[in-house]
């Protein structure tokens, strides 16, 4: 994607909620009522405009369906993958975890009180398609947009590490149980997010940002909102996101791929540089050594911006 594509933040008011720190130069996210399709392809799509929709789930079933207790109930016994570790520092995958457990027993793990374990891209969709009756796809989802609908959920105080997503698709996130706090960031401030090469994330905590160490932190612009019960943030694709759970909750994640021959080749050559680049390296020098490297690389990048 071009960076010239990309919108810059036109208000910055330097005002964090709930616990972001306001040396972070975030604006609130822009939220709006009603989008006709139109205005939305043209000013927030086609500009790759981040928003907050407040009615794009008003009509689905699953707004009010959707319950803790209702999952606990009716889907109880799936055996569900949990994730805790996040990857920055750690040189961890964000994509595997061998931790099960079954799904009722999450789910009141994360209504009990605060805890780190989440469910990330999980397709409950494979254990019951129905579900997918519950919502609807918007118009410009595809055949592999609606083959690849997941869900996100996480206990008071878990939080999913800055990255942007390795096939750059567009991403509709709707909330429909507690509240979470999202950060964003254009492409254009990859270099001051301190990117990792090769990867699509960085070692920087954006709850807990360390301006000693990542100083360059504060001259990226970004935004930031709350998602609380039925709100959905569009994330253009090739956003930077942070998720910070300020009380358990869930999400659905429905996903647009990037199109076009440019916005392909963007996303091949991703997917291409995590698979071979960062894989391959990491079997070549051992995954402490390229982890430090990365960040050793992303430190000297830094430093030469102007
Ligand atoms: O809401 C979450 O827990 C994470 C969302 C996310 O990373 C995504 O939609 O790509």
């Amino acid at each position: 994607m071009s960076e010239t594509n990309v919108m810059e933040p036109a208000d910055v008011t330097q005002t964090g909620v709930n616990g972001s720190d306001l040396r972070l130069n975030l604006s609130q996210l822009e939220r709006r009522d009603d989008i006709s399709p139109e205005e939305f392809y043209s000013e927030y799509f086609k500009a790759r405009r981040p928003v907050v929709f407040r009615n794009f789930s008003a009509k689905w079933p699953a707004r009010s369906k959707w319950t803790l207790d209702y999952f606990r109930e009716t889907y109880g016994d799936i055996q569900v993958p949990v994730y805790e570790e996040a990857f920055a520092d750690s040189g961890a995958a964000y994509g595997s975890t061998d931790d099960r457990m079954p799904f009722r027993e999450y789910l009141d793990l994360i209504e009990a009180g605060p805890t780190l374990k989440r469910l990330f891209l999980f397709n409950i969709f494979k254990h019951a398609p129905q579900l997918v009756n519950d919502f609807d796809f918007p118009g410009f989802a595809r055949k592999w947009a609606r083959r690849h609908p997941f869900m996100f959920f996480g206990g008071e105080t878990s939080y999913v590490d800055g990255h942007f997503d390795v096939d750059m698709s567009h991403v509709f996130l709707t909330q429909f149980h507690g509240d979470k706090r999202v950060v964003l960031y254009g492409p254009e401030w990859s270099s001051y997010l301190y990117r990792h090469k090769f990867t699509v994330s960085h070692n920087v905590n954006l709850g807990k940002p360390d301006f000693e160490r990542y100083p360059r932190l504060a001259d990226a612009r970004g935004y930031e909102c709350v998602l609380k019960h039925g709100d959905t943030v569009y994330m253009p694709s090739g956003y930077w996101h942070y998720v910070s759970y300020i009380t358990g909750g869930f999400s659905l994640a429905i996903r647009s791929p990037i199109t076009g021959p440019v916005g392909r080749s963007h996303m091949l050559y991703r997917v291409l540089a995590l698979t071979v680049g960062d894989y391959g390296m990491t079997k070549l020098l051992g995954q402490k050594r390229w982890y430090a490297k990365k960040e050793d690389m992303a430190q000297r990048k830094a430093a030469r911006l102007p």
